[in-house]
Formats: C-alpha cells, structure tokens, sequence
C-alpha cells in the first residue's frame, strides 16, 4: 500500500461515514490505542480483508466498531471464545482481540486462561483502564488496593490481578505492557504481537479520567498521563531498581517471546497427517 500518514490513514481505515462521532471521553486512553492499532496495521502491510477485530462489550469494545477490517463485536468476557473458532476456521487470518480488563480479567478470566494455555494464534490487546468504564466505574480485578470506585467507596481491599504474571504463568507466546504515553513503543508491541506465532498479549495501561481519574484525586486527564509517565518503567530499569525503592513502579516491556506453534498450526498438521493415512 502507498505510504500514507497521518489523517490519511484515518480514511484509509476508519469506517468515518458510518460510526462516527466516537463515543469516548475527552482524554480517554482507548482512542490512542485505536490509532496505534492502526499504525501497526498498516505498518505490517496486512491486507484489510485479512485482518478481523473481535471485540467485548464495554469502551474498549467499541474500538472494533470504528476500524474497517473483518470486525465482530461479540458478548461481554466471550471475544476469545469468538477469536478461537475464527482462528481454527480460518488459520491465515489475523485476529486480533480488544478487550477492557472487566472484560478479559473477570467475567472472561477464564477464556484467557485456556486462551494462553492452547497458546491459540491470536493477538490480544487488554486495554487496562483499573475500571469498569462503560458500565458506571465499577471496581475491576485490576482496580489497585485502596484507589476508589463507585463499589469501593471507601478503598479497594482486595488484591489485584497482574495480568503479566497471570498471562506469563498461562503459558501464553507472548507477553507485554505498554502504555498509551509511550505510542511508539506501543506500535512495535503490537506488530510483534500480531507476527509472534501463538497466542500473544499486549497490556495497555489506558487512562479513564471519567471513572476512574475523578474519584482518584487526579485532577485532569492530563494529571493522569503525568502520572502513567512517571510510573512506567522499562522492564530493565525496573529490574535495576531495589524492591523497596519500585514505589508505585510498573515495569514496561517484553516479558514473553517464544516460538511455540499455535494451536491452529498443530490441528492443521494433525488434520493433515490423519488425511494421508498416517
Ligand atoms: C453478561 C454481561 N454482564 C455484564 C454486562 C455489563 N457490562 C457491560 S460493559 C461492562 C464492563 C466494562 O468494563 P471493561 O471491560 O473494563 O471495559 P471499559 O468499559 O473499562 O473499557 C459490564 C460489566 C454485560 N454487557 N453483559
Ligand atoms: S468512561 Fe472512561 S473508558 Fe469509557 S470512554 Fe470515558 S474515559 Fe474512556
């Protein structure tokens, strides 16, 4: 495809004519993911007809909404059910999965798992917000302990889910954060992602001022881009760092990349060998 930059590329991919104005909140993390996906989209060169974006219900779901590829928006907590049958059906596709982290951590916790587990060749992108943004500010499993939600008035007292380690302990390809400050280190994530074979998972830690920043004593979003800057560490740095000085720390990074085969690889191979008799 020609190089095209910039706006063009928003009306080379967008579905501008049809879902448009967007439904995000002014400094909403989610729309720089958009056009991050995007970017790498088109920096691999993937034919549109061979891309599909399967997305949960929730902010974060709407990206699959506005992107003119193969798009699913499926039930909430299900996108990877979804993505798995698409990638089976039809294993030269890239699928990519965008979901929040209510979505892909608590009621489809268990679909990532077996998601990483199968190591399935599909990419997800978990646009982690710590929220239930959609739904009214609802705790999530990555709310941190003692930050506020409107189901935690008085502090978050569990613990929260890493959803590194959690994807890392799973057995999944791939595995990296990111976040929507660093958007060139995001882009590169996302196209390893995407060419990694076996499941892959990127972590975007998204902003969500509406719900979360305003009960968090962040007093605009960019109060809260500030702070996902000074937080974010990359991964080596962070190792660098003694434990008791990491403070409010995330390490930031690859931490996975292995070559294992995807599931689909291993059935199209076994479906061949049962074919020749074998
Ligand atoms: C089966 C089911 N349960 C609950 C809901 C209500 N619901 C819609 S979106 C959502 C949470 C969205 O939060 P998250 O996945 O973190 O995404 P965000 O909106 O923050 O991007 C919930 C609970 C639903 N649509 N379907
Ligand atoms: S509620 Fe939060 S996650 Fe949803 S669009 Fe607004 S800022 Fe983004």
């Amino acid at each position: 495809m020609a190089d095209i930059k910039g706006t063009q590329l928003i009306h080379e991919y967008l579905r501008h004519n049809k879902k448009f104005p967007h439904v995000f909140c002014a400094g909403c993390g989610h729309g720089i993911v958009l056009g991050s996906l995007i970017r790498s989209i088109h920096g691999l060169g993937l034919a549109k007809d061979n891309v599909c974006i399967v997305a949960g219900i929730g902010c974060s779901g709407r990206l699959a909404a506005y992107v003119d590829f193969n798009t699913v928006h499926t039930t909430h907590g299900r996108a990877l059910t979804f993505a798995t049958g698409i990638k089976m059906a039809k294993p030269n596709m890239h699928v990519i999965v965008v979901m929040g982290d209510g979505d892909s951590m608590a009621i489809g916790g268990n679909h990532l798992i077996h998601a990483a587990r199968r190591n399935i060749g599909v990419t997800a992108l978990i646009l982690n917000n710590n929220i239930y943004g959609m739904t009214g500010g609802q705790c999530s499993p990555t709310t941190p302990a003692g930050s506020y939600s409107m189901t935690t008035p008085m502090g978050q007292m569990e613990q929260s889910f890493d959803c590194v380690e959690l994807c890392t302990a799973a057995g999944a390809n791939y595995v990296a954060r990111g976040s929507v400050f660093h958007v060139n280190k995001l882009d590169s994530m996302i196209m390893e992602g995407i060419t990694n074979p076996g499941f892959g998972v990127v972590e975007i830690l998204s902003p969500c001022f509406t719900q979360y920043g305003r009960k968090n004593k962040f007093k605009s979003p960019v109060d809260m881009y500030h702070a996902l800057k000074s937080k974010v560490t990359p991964l080596e740095r962070f190792n660098a760092i003694p434990e008791a000085e990491r403070g409010e720390r995330v390490p930031s990074g690859v931490f996975v990349k292995k070559d294992k085969p995807g599931l689909e690889e291993k059935f199209y191979e076994m479906a061949a060998r049962c074919q020749g008799g074998e």
